[in-house]
């Protein structure tokens, strides 16, 4: 994907902040910390135009970044952090639910996995979430450069059990090691994408 133009559209931190663009939607999904911010930042080519935390739970609203005038991506906040207080869950879940059930929802999800760890309760959940709205989706194992080469897809297999999704589903992805190229998360997305040509059709 050549990046022409990147920028934050708009951001929302509450339900009635929620806005509705013309353009497909690409959501990010998973536990804080995981790395969502980082991978936009690096998909976009403009790590400065994302914030990413220097302490987990930082990214608590939506941020939806429009790429060349064709797509947004979504920052989501992230879930599952340990320290936050059990409210911040149902905040999440409220902000979450409300934007995926608004007229112009995400087209597509993108689930961040670690790649060292075994997806948890609240990753399966998404699955659900998503399952019963039909949005398709594609699996990211994020800090890729943190495995050797053959460790990377014993994680992946193992990530693609957990979330019963074909390992083919599952891109391993790194913002800190060039040798695993960002674009590998573009080019599983994109044909998933409304519009595109490859896309499956709905019967
Ligand atoms: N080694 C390595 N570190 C990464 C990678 N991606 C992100 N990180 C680090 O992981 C930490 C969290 O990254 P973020 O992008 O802020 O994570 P997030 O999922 O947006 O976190 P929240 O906004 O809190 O939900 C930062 O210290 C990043 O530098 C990666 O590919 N490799
Ligand atoms: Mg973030």
């Amino acid at each position: 994907m050549k990046i022409i133009s990147a920028d934050l559209a708009d951001q929302a931190f509450t339900v009635a902040q929620i806005p509705s663009f013309d353009l497909p939607q690409i959501a990010v999904f998973g536990r804080s910390n995981v790395g969502k911010s980082s991978l936009l930042g690096a998909m976009m080519g403009r790590r400065k135009l994302v914030r990413v935390s220097s302490t987990p739970g930082k990214t608590r609203g939506i941020f939806f970044y429009r790429v060349n005038e064709e797509l947004l991506l979504v920052d989501l906040p992230g879930y599952g952090f340990s320290k936050a207080p059990k409210s911040e869950a149902g905040k999440w879940k409220s902000l979450v639910e409300a934007y995926l059930d608004s007229p112009s929802g995400p087209a597509l999800a993108l689930r961040l996995i670690d790649i060292r760890h075994p997806p948890t309760r609240d990753d399966l959940t998404v699955g659900t979430i998503l399952s019963e709205r039909g949005i398709p989706f594609i699996v990211v194992a994020t800090k890729a450069d943190k495995l050797s080469r053959a460790r990377r897809l014993e994680a992946v297999a193992a990530i693609a059990r957990t979330l019963q999704v074909p390992p083919q589903r599952v891109v391993p992805a790194s913002v800190k090691d060039p040798s695993i190229p960002i674009e590998a998360v573009w080019d599983s997305l994109l044909p998933l994408l409304p519009g595109n040509p490859e896309a499956p059709q709905g019967d």
